[in-house]
């Protein structure tokens, strides 16, 4: 049988697999990132997004499975900036991406003139799209205050930069991310973050299920596939291809990796699924991509990566 190569790229470095933990999902603490750094069938990985100060993030609870995915209102807990700096820097095990989240565009300035002014060289990724900050608006829904905030970021950032969106519903919100983000030297944009301030109702409880923001939360896993892959095609088909597509959300079986590479995604990120399932996730989703890789006649991603076809 002709070998599969699940070969992918981040950056200008090849990686054996295009599989990705999603940010927030088992990359908070040192013994949690050191797990991921081991795990196999993990082509890269990236941390926690990660603030200027340490956070505790919401009160409990504030992660809920749900039937066909999860609410989350996680709400940032991090150990600050300076701890994943620290780890990524040293980081020698697996590719990484620090991901850092701003709540405020000041901010933003201040951590990524930090990274900047740092020893690391590595990707970053500036995460516009936390949907769980009591009061604070997701940045990248608004076209304008995104287009300051990078323009200010580019007048002095020279290192390799990414940033997480979150998903879009319309045509027109497409064109116009698409013409901000051209704008900048980005090496890529990871899509989808959690489809926010969804609401989970229980029945038995008459409650929520989650406790900040009186229960509204992100919502991720099998039922935002569609939304998932509508994000990764619609960007693919406007961005620069300099800049490369991370696809993120809804991902429970190889089948789902497999559309989100066919609607343009460099590397997939799994995140929900690996919380219901564990970090072997990993191997499944790896053995089942090569099922239909092989079922196919295709050995490498490049086979197959952008060329969905229309009807
Ligand atoms: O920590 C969170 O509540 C969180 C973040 Br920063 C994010 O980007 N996406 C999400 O679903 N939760």
């Amino acid at each position: 049988m002709t070998e599969i190569n699940l070969q992918a790229t981040l950056l200008d470095q090849t990686i054996d697999s295009p599989f990705l933990n999603a940010s927030g999902v088992h990359c908070q603490t040192q013994e949690e990132l050191d797990d991921l750094a081991q795990t196999k069938n993990l082509g890269a990985l990236v941390t926690k997004s990660a603030t200027l100060q340490v956070r505790e993030g919401n009160p409990n609870p504030r992660y809920y499975d749900l039937p066909a995915g999860s609410i989350n209102s996680m709400g940032l807990p991090n150990l600050g900036y300076e701890f994943y700096l620290d780890y990524v820097t040293k980081a020698d095990k697996k590719p990484t991406i620090l991901s850092v989240a701003a709540l405020s565009a000041a901010d933003a300035i201040t951590l990524l003139k930090k990274i900047q002014a740092s020893d690391y060289e590595g990707p970053t990724e500036l995460n516009l799209s936390c949907p769980n900050i009591v009061g604070e608006p997701q940045l990248a829904y608004d076209f304008e205050n995104t287009d300051k905030v990078l323009a200010e970021v580019f007048s002095f950032y020279t290192k390799p930069l990414g940033v997480k969106l979150p998903p879009y519903f319309d045509l027109v919100h497409f064109d116009k991310i698409s013409a901000v983000l051209n704008k900048y030297p980005l090496t890529h944009v990871n899509t989808i973050n959690s489809v926010g301030n969804g609401l989970w109702v229980d029945i038995e409880t008459e409650q929520v299920v989650t406790k900040a923001k009186g229960g509204f939360g992100g919502v991720g896993g099998a039922m935002v596939l569609p939304t998932a892959l509508a994000n990764v095609r619609a960007l693919r088909q406007r961005l620069n291809p300099s800049i490369k597509i991370m696809g993120t959300g809804g991902v429970t079986t190889g089948a789902d990796a497999f559309a989100h590479i066919l609607c343009g995604a460099e590397l997939v990120s799994v995140g929900t699924q690996v919380i219901k399932e564990g970090l072997g996730a990993y191997d499944r989703l790896t053995a089942e991509l090569k099922e239909i890789m092989a079922a196919k006649g295709y050995t490498s991603l490049s086979d197959f990566r952008g060329k969905l076809k229309e009807l």
